[in-house]
């Protein structure tokens, strides 16, 4: 398992600062906006996304969080027909009319954001679902693409991309790992 580090913290948290202010700027402001985190690693960058608009604008835009999980025991065996499940689900705002920002840590195929798609919208009738991602590995299999974006790191199937966050691992950091 070789391992190559593609952001540190400085790094990380230059992306999401920058990623802050991309969303008021497309949004032109915080008003109207909701900020869905999908577990475990979206849930704390939402946080974050959170606090920085706040600096930003001086508004706390709401914050919500998805359990999507891919049932899959060994994540580097891909089985067909595995699709990643809605488990829970804790948006206590209203969602219909609102602009809803999808986080996640990591982008891949796209299927873990189509069925996030699928759980907002069965909640109300956004009048808007944008995304945001730290990482965009590539090998999209749907039509989705991310409208904010930390880093884009094209990766080999063979490689994964392993996310550590402060609240949820020891230090924050983003490495390449080849299987
Ligand atoms: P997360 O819950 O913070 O997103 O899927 C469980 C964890 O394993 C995920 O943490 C994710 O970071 C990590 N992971 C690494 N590679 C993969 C992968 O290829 N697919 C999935 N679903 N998760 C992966
Ligand atoms: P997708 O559904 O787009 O294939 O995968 C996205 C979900 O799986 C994200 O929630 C992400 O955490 C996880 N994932 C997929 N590939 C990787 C990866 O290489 N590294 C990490 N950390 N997570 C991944
Ligand atoms: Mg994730």
């Amino acid at each position: 398992k070789k391992k190559t580090e593609v952001l540190d913290q400085p790094a990380i948290n230059r992306a999401l600062t920058r990623i802050a202010h991309e969303i008021v700027e497309k949004n032109k402001g915080g008003e109207n906006l909701v900020l869905v985190g999908i577990k475990t690693r979206g849930v704390p960058i939402t946080k974050r996304l959170q606090d920085k608009i706040k600096q930003i604008e001086n508004i706390t835009v709401p914050v919500g969080e998805l359990d999507i999980t891919l049932y899959r025991d060994d994540l580097e065996k891909t089985v067909e027909n595995d699709e990643p499940e809605l488990k829970e689900t804790n948006i206590e705002v209203e969602l219909t009319g609102k602009k809803v920002i999808l986080i996640d840590d990591v982008l891949f195929t796209g299927r873990t954001v189509r069925a996030a798609m699928d759980a907002v919208m069965d909640l109300g009738r956004p009048s808007q679902i944008q995304l945001g991602v730290l990482i965009d590995r590539g090998h999209r299999e749907l039509p989705i693409r991310a409208d904010y974006v930390g880093k884009n790191i094209p990766t080999s199937e063979q490689e994964i991309i392993v996310v550590q966050l402060i609240e949820t691992d020891e230090a924050d950091q983003v490495s390449i790992y080849e299987k």
